[in-house]
């Protein structure tokens, strides 16, 4: 089996889940690991994460959670991380400290005779997005593109790392709470086939030529599961935090979605 997950957003001062929050991800890894050939984290399983010069006392609150990958590694269980828009400051700390393969790009992968697209899906948009969007809408995107080019650019994430990292937190996690409430208050539910921007973009490589059976994201807080004319289908996995969405990939190439009680 192969299994998907994401969008943990460990550490979040919007929730006051903590251990809590941090145990049941540990107890479904752990239901994983029963048959899991690989898993995949599609990103921002930390609701920031920097990894500063100096060094940080409060990743030790995440010492489970990485003891627990560093024991799927060792079991043989592949498990890959890609970064999200909140935890994509690492600079080959995760691995390090886990033995997880990081992926800072989106990839295909051939597994069970099927073709999956994988990425935590910020920022992936078709091609003429400008003409499906109001002017609101617009200015939202570009708001978002704009500040996703700020943290992506090396000489600010320098900067940054060179921070006292109590202050680089309160700036980090402060920034990540607001998003956090601004979304609780105000939740961005599925768009619709026409406008929500990883269905379009999967439209589009379909269009293009760029066939896949399944394409699987993250980032929205929002479970899809759509087939698409092609015969493709996108998946949205939810969260780990209320949802607790996972999918599953079987020998026969049979993806299933789930949710996870304990
Ligand atoms: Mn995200």
């Amino acid at each position: 089996m192969i299994y998907f997950l994401s969008d943990a957003h460990l550490g979040s001062w919007a929730m006051e889940r903590g251990y809590a929050q941090q145990k049941k991800l540990i107890d479904m890894l752990e239901m994983m690991s029963k048959d899991a050939v690989s898993i995949y984290m599609l990103g921002d399983m930390f609701d920031f994460w920097m990894e500063y010069f100096i060094h940080d006392k409060q990743k030790h609150q995440y010492s489970p959670f990485f003891k627990e990958i560093r024991k799927l590694v060792k079991q043989g269980i592949h498990v890959h991380m890609f970064v999200g828009n909140h935890d994509m400051w690492t600079f080959g700390g995760i691995e390090k400290l886990c033995g997880a393969e990081v992926h800072y790009e989106p990839c295909t992968i051939i597994r069970y005779g099927r073709s999956l697209y994988l990425s935590h899906g910020d920022g992936l948009m078709p091609e003429k997005w400008e003409q499906l969007y109001t002017v609101r809408e617009k200015k939202q995107i570009r708001r978002f593109m704009k500040l996703r080019k700020i943290f992506q650019s090396p000489f600010l994430q320098f900067c940054f790392r060179c921070l006292p990292p109590a202050w680089g937190n309160k700036l980090g996690y402060g920034w990540a709470k607001r998003s956090r409430e601004k979304e609780l208050a105000n939740p961005c539910p599925y768009k619709g086939e026409n406008k929500e921007e990883l269905v379009l973009f999967a439209k589009e490589q379909e269009k293009l030529n760029n066939h896949r059976d399944y394409y699987l994201f993250g980032h929205r807080h929002i479970e899809l599961d759509l087939q698409l004319e092609t015969g493709s289908r996108v998946l949205i996995l939810g969260d780990c935090f209320r949802q607790w969405t996972y999918a599953k990939l079987d020998h026969h190439g049979v993806l299933t979605m789930h949710n996870y009680e304990n």
